[in-house]
C-alpha cells in the first residue's frame, strides 16, 4: 500500500489541529527539503572531498567541520525567502540571523543545529540535523528580532524534530500531536510516512552516557552508573546494556524505538556551563519529542522544556528518554 507522503501527512495535520497553521506547515516541508540536500552532501561528502575541518573554531569552541559550515548555509538559505519566518539561529552562528530586508518576514523563530555530532562523518558514523521552532514575539515584524526573542522556556515549541543521516535517512518530528517519522525514498526523493505515533517502549535497561567522564560527575549520577554496572545482583536487580554513539540525535532516535535513557549530566569541568549540550539547540527539542513520545526530560531534578533560557548558547545537564528509568535516576537525586 502506497505510503502517506510527508505533505499528505501535514495537510491532514492541518486540517484535524488548528495547531497547524499553513505557515507552519510550509515551514516543515522547506526544513524538511534542506534537511534532504544536506543528507545527500554528508552520503557524497567521501567522494566530494568535503570531510574534515573548516579551520574554524565555532562559538562553542568546537572545531568547525566543512559540512557544519555547508549544512548551517543550506538551512539558511532554503529558509529565509519563505515568509515564514523572522529570524534563526543556531549552534554555528555567534549571533541570530534575522531574515534579510528583501524578503518578508514571517512569524516563527527556529533554532538549529546544523550537524549534530559532525565529528562522526569523518569515520562515518551517524550524524543528524536539530531544530526547533517557536512562535515570535507578536510585535516582532515592527522592529529588528534580537536574540532575546529566542529566549523561550522549550514548553513554547510549536514544532521540533530531527533528520537523521544513517544506514536510513530518517525525518522525525512533532508539532504537538505525537512523534511522527518519515523515510526518505531516495528514487523519488520524497519523505515517506514510516512511523507514526512514536511511544518509547518501557523497560529497556539501556542507558547512553560518556563513561570517560565519570570521574567529573555528580554522586548522585555516579551512584546509578555504578548500580547499572552491579547487573541483576546489584541495588537495580537487572543487567544493563550501554550504547554511546557521538551523536545524540542517533542516540535518541535510538531511545525513541528500543528504550532506554540517555544522559550527559552537569559535570565538574565547568560548573558554570552545566554540561556540554545546548539547551536551545539540543534539549529543548529533543525533550519536546520525548515527552511526546511518553517519556521524561530532566536536568537533575527539574524539566528542561521549562527552563527559562538566560542566554543563546546555553549548555544544561541532559536526562531523558523512558519514564520509568529517568523516574528512577530522579530519585538519585532526592536520596
Ligand atoms: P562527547 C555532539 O558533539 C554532541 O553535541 C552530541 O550530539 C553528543 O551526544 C555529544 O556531543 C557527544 O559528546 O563528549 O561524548 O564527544
Amino acid at each position: 500500500m502506497r505510503r502517506k507522503s510527508l505533505t499528505q501527512f501535514l495537510v491532514e495535520q492541518q486540517r484535524e489541529h488548528e495547531s497547524l497553521p499553513g505557515q507552519l506547515r510550509l515551514l516543515l516541508e522547506v526544513v524538511a527539503r534542506a534537511c534532504k540536500r544536506i543528507g545527500y552532501t554528508v552520503n557524497q561528502a567521501g567522494t566530494d572531498g568535503l570531510l574534515g575541518d573548516e579551520g574554524a573554531i565555532n562559538v562553542q569552541g568546537e572545531a568547525q567541520k566543512r559540512l557544519d559550515v555547508m549544512a548551517n548555509e543550506m538551512l539558511l538559505e532554503a529558509n529565509e525567502w519563505g515568509g515564514h519566518l523572522a529570524a534563526m539561529a543556531s549552534e554555528e552562528m555567534d549571533t541570530i540571523h534575522p531574515v534579510p530586508n528583501r524578503y518578508p518576514m514571517g512569524e516563527y523563530l527556529m533554532m538549529f543545529d546544523p550537524i549534530d555530532g559532525s565529528s562522526n562523518v569523518d569515520v562515518a558514523l551517524s550524524v543528524g540535523t536539530i531544530f526547533s521552532v517557536v512562535e515570535a514575539p507578536a510585535d516582532i515584524s515592527g522592529r529588528t528580532p534580537t536574540e532575546a526573542d529566542f529566549l523561550m522556556p522549550g514548553r513554547r515549541q510549536v514544532a521540533a524534530g530531527y533528520a537523521l543521516y544513517g544506514p536510513q535517512t530518517l525525518l522525525v518530528l512533532s508539532v504537538g500531536t505525537g512523534v511522527y517519522e518519515f523515510s526518505l525514498d531516495r528514487t523519488m526523493g520524497a519523505w515517506e510516512l514510516t512511523g507514526e505515533n512514536l511511544r518509547i517502549p518501557k523497560g529497556k535497561r539501556e542507558f547512553a552516557i560518556n563513561m570517560s567522564n565519570r570521574r567529573h560527575w555528580s554522586e548522585p549520577v555516579r551512584s546509578y552508573i555504578d548500580d547499572c554496572m552491579a547487573g541483576k545482583d546489584g541495588p537495580l536487580g537487572h543487567d544493563y546494556g550501554m550504547r554511546w554513539t557521538g551523536s545524540m540525535v542517533a542516540d535518541i532516535h535510538r531511545i525513541l524505538k528500543r528504550g532506554g535513557v540517555f544522559m550527559y549530566p552537569w559535570d565538574s569541568r565547568n560548573p558554570n556551563a552545566a554540561g556540554k549540550l545546548r539547551l536551545l539547540y539540543e534539549a529543548n527539542p529533543m525533550g519536546f519529542l520525548i515527552e511526546q513520545a511518553g517519556g521524561l526530560a530532566y536536568e537533575e531534578n527539574h524539566t528542561i522544556l521549562d527552563i527559562q533560557p538566560q542566554a543563546l548558547h546555553q549548555r544544561v545537564g541532559v536526562t531523558m528518554g523512558d519514564r520509568d528509568e529517568v523516574e528512577r535516576i530522579l530519585g538519585y537525586f532526592e536520596a
